[in-house]
């Protein structure tokens, strides 16, 4: 399971947001977004780019770190 940090989410449709742009990562699966935590967390199917992950999540409108 990989964990990330983001920044920017302030309610539950920014988790839904952030939730959407993982799943639609091709390999990720099981996202789990924690809004007082400020990070997402998601099983790996297959290997997925970090770059990736930041990029959805910066297209989102989140920033990653
Ligand atoms: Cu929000």
């Amino acid at each position: 399971m990989a964990t990330v940090k983001i920044k920017g989410m302030s309610c539950n449709h920014c988790v839904m947001s952030v939730t959407k742009a993982l799943n639609e990562i091709d390999g990720i699966k099981n996202v789990k977004v924690d809004l007082n935590k400020g990070e997402a967390s998601f099983d790996e199917a297959m290997p997925v780019s970090m770059d990736t992950v930041k990029e959805r999540i910066e297209k989102a409108g989140y920033e990653v770190g």
